[in-house]
Parts: C-alpha cells; structure tokens; sequence
C-alpha cells in the first residue's frame, strides 16, 4: 500500500497513485473519514471525494479540485491537506481540521487529468466528444447551470478553450458534481473552487461586472484575510482578490458561482493558485509543499474571518 510517506509530495501523482492513497488513508482513519462517489466520468471512471468529520454539527467545507485538467498543483495541495488534517501534530491545524467537516473531491475532471498524464500536458477541459465538431471537450468550469453562456462569460465554439458546452450540465462529471453538492448543500457553509495560475482570491460574480453580490463587502474582508496570512508566512507569496468579473474576466457557469447563485453557499471562491506566470501550469514539484502550505494558513484565516462574520453557524 502506498503509504503518505512514499507519496511525499515530491512530485505530482498520476490518477492510480491519487486513488490507491486514497484508498489508504480511508482504511487508516475509518471513523473519522468516509469515502464518497461523485459519479461517473465521460470515460466511465468514477469520481471520488473524501469527506473527514471529527465530530457532528461541525461547518461544513467544500473543496472542489482539478476541474481543470492541467493544473495538477491543485489535486497535489488537495491531498497535502488531507494528509495534514489527519496527521498535523500543529494545534492551528488541528483545531482547523477538528471543527470543520470536509468534504474534498480531489479530481473531478478525471478523464482530462488522465488524458494531461499520458497523451498532452496542457489539456484542460473534459473529453467528452461532440455532435457537431472533431474539436473535444468542454469547459467544465463554464458548464454549471448559473448564468450560462451569459454576457460572452464563455464561448459557443467547441474548439474554444472556454466552449461552455452544447447545454448547461452537458459533461457528466458537472452534471453529477452538481447533484451531489445539491443533496449537501444545507451542510456547506464554505465552497473552495483550486484552480492555478494567478495568486488570486475571485469571488462571484463571474457573470457580470455590472453588479456586485449582496454580501460583498464580506467576500472582500474574508478574501483579504486569506491573503493576509499568505503573506504573512516567511516564504508567502502576494494573493491578490476581488470578483472573478472584475479581477480577472467574465466567466459564467463557474462552480463558485453556481454554487453561491444557486445553492445559496454564501461564501464560495475560485482559487487560484502559483504561481504568477513563470512556469504557469507546469509548476515545478518543489512548489507543492510551500503551496499547500500558504493554502492551509490562508484557509485557517479565512474560516476565522467567516466564523467571526457569522457564516459558520449551522444552516439546517
Ligand atoms: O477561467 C477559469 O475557469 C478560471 N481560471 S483558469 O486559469 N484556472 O482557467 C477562473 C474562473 C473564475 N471565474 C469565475 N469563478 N466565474
Ligand atoms: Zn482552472
């Protein structure tokens, strides 16, 4: 079996590797985690998530991962973290992971994740043929049911980096992502979207410049919490943040987006990861630990800052 010290974060692990650690850590800590399947894949794989409680009637927390096939920084932060929740001895990190229930799908686009190990490092979006283009794959994070298509936030041509897919809910993978955080939804306070590269905190709205979310001022005070505290660590990089529209682009069909629009998770980001540019993507290994690292201390900072703006309490 593989254990968390052979998988080491030293480099970034194939699908197989992910699965069998999974696998490991379920057997090793079968009272405070549990196993969960998202659904099934294009390609038929099935879609996993971990979900770690320590104790009931905790918050809840849900961290969406590699949605984007390429950006492996973000399924390698997602696994640090559980390893940490799990065997932190830092009493930070243990409070952390103790009054929280988390619920971490480390891969969700698994058949473009596979497809960026074994036949082009740069894919991004799922493998899903179609009916009207040899072009393949749609956008998965402009494909969520919320503002689709709207005010150019993606585009109509399934060539396009960003095709945002014949309907709303179109690739499986979403579609089942959706159904799942739909069945949750009264026990998720918080949704966390990891995506590289930027360095960025982007909350909705994706959909529009136009307008500002109810409670953005709160977004912006909790964005900069985490910012803060990345900042503050002895190696920490600059997070910048703002709205997903005005910091960056528009983007409609995004997971915070529809997560905060539809499912009423009043506090739900995308995350952008390291770094600013140099390597993008291909992120080095040696950036795994330190970036998991300011992950962790920027989650820390940003659960104080909702607990303290009274987004914690229990919803149902
Ligand atoms: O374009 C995206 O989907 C994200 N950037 S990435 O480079 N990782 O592809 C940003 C999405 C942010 N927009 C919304 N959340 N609406
Ligand atoms: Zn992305």
């Amino acid at each position: 079996r593989a254990s968390s010290d052979e998988f080491g974060w030293k480099r970034y692990n194939s699908l197989a590797e992910i699965e069998a650690w999974l696998d490991d850590i379920l057997a090793r800590y079968p009272v405070i985690t549990e196993g969960f399947v998202v659904g099934q894949s294009y390609e038929g794989r099935t879609i996993r998530g971990i979900k770690i409680s320590y104790k009931s009637g905790n918050p809840g927390v849900f961290i969406e991962s590699n949605i984007h096939a390429r950006e492996w920084i973000t399924s390698a932060t997602a696994t640090w973290l559980i390893n940490q929740f799990l065997t932190s001895d830092d009493p930070l990190v243990r409070t952390l992971a103790e009054s929280h229930d988390w619920y971490i799908v480390p891969v969700l686009n698994v058949d473009g994740f596979v497809y960026t190990h074994e036949k082009d490092r740069m894919w991004r979006k799922t493998r899903q043929p179609s009916a009207i283009s040899s072009c393949v794959g749609v956008d998965p994070n402009r494909n969520y049911d919320s503002h689709w298509m709207e005010n150019d936030g993606a585009s109509s041509n399934p060539c396009a980096e960003n095709y945002g897919g014949p309907q709303p809910f179109s690739e499986p993978e979403i579609k089942a992502m959706s159904e799942f955080v739909a069945s949750i939804k009264d026990k998720v306070n918080v949704m966390l979207a990891f995506h590289s590269y930027s360095q960025l905190l982007l909350s909705p709205y994706g959909h529009t410049e136009e307008e500002l979310p109810p409670n953005f001022d709160d977004l912006m005070e909790v964005a900069k919490a985490y910012a803060d505290a990345v900042e503050a660590l002895p190696y920490g990089t600059v997070y910048r943040y703002g709205t997903a529209a005005g910091v960056l682009y528009t983007a409609s069909g995004a997971t915070n987006d529809w997560a905060y629009n539809e499912q009423d998770i009043q506090i739900s980001y995308t995350i952008e990861f390291r770094d600013t540019g140099r390597y993008g993507f291909i992120l080095p290994p040696v950036h795994i630990v330190p970036n998991a690292e300011e992950a962790l201390f920027g989650i820390v900072a940003l659960l104080d800052k909702c607990k303290d703006l009274g987004y914690l309490a229990i919803k149902y």
